[in-house]
């Protein structure tokens, strides 16, 4: 029995950033052909449409949708590839987060928030899920983002189908370190 979290992490790999590594690519949108993607995994492990279905159910973070038709699929946010997954522009709540590491801290505070790899700055509305998420990379930190006041300057929000906030860029003057975090 393989561990659906681990064929998860590759399944994010293949729809995210690398879908060559399937021997797939994906269209404008991001969706993946689901017979495709299923024989590109079946070259390197034991795969089929139950274990695809079971992982996109199961998911915690809710990563991947089919379409109506269960012929395509595609990651609902996170992409490093440019592809346009027809994020929702919506008025944010008045504060977001986002957790890091310490040691990227004196960069953040310089520069503000960059997507880095990614095509978007990831935001969560619940601290906790920040702190997770600063947690990966090392001693989390975490900021209070003033997104109210971004919004009301005219800089953009997306939310994803799975409910992680969505911007290009956060300057430093609306980032608040929060302490003890
Ligand atoms: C940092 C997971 C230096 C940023 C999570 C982060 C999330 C800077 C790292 C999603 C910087 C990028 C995304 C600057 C930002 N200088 N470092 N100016 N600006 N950074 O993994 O937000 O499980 O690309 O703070 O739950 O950690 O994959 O982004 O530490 O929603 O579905 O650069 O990934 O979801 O790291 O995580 P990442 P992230 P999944």
């Amino acid at each position: 029995m393989q561990d659906l979290n681990q064929l998860s992490r590759y399944l994010s790999l293949i729809l995210r950033h690398k879908p060559e590594a399937a021997g797939i690519s994906l269209d404008e949108h991001g969706w993946a052909d689901v017979s495709q993607l299923i024989d590109g995994i079946r070259r390197s492990r034991p795969f089929d449409l139950k274990t695809l279905e079971e992982i996109v159910r199961t998911d915690q973070k809710q990563r991947y949708s089919f379409t109506d038709d269960h012929r395509l699929i595609r990651a609902n946010q996170g992409h490093s590839v440019p592809v346009d997954v027809e994020l929702d522009q919506l008025q944010p709540p008045e504060f977001l987060w986002h957790g890091t590491a310490e040691r990227f801290t004196p960069s953040i505070e310089a520069q503000g928030l960059l997507p880095m790899g990614r095509l978007y700055v990831h935001l969560s509305s619940d601290p906790d899920v920040a702190v997770t998420v600063g947690a990966r990379h090392g001693k989390a930190v975490v900021y209070r983002v003033r997104s109210g006041a971004m919004a009301q300057e005219g800089i953009p929000f997306y939310r994803s189908v799975n409910g992680v906030w969505l911007t290009l860029h956060v300057p430093a003057k609306f980032l608040e370190r929060q302490a003890g975090r």
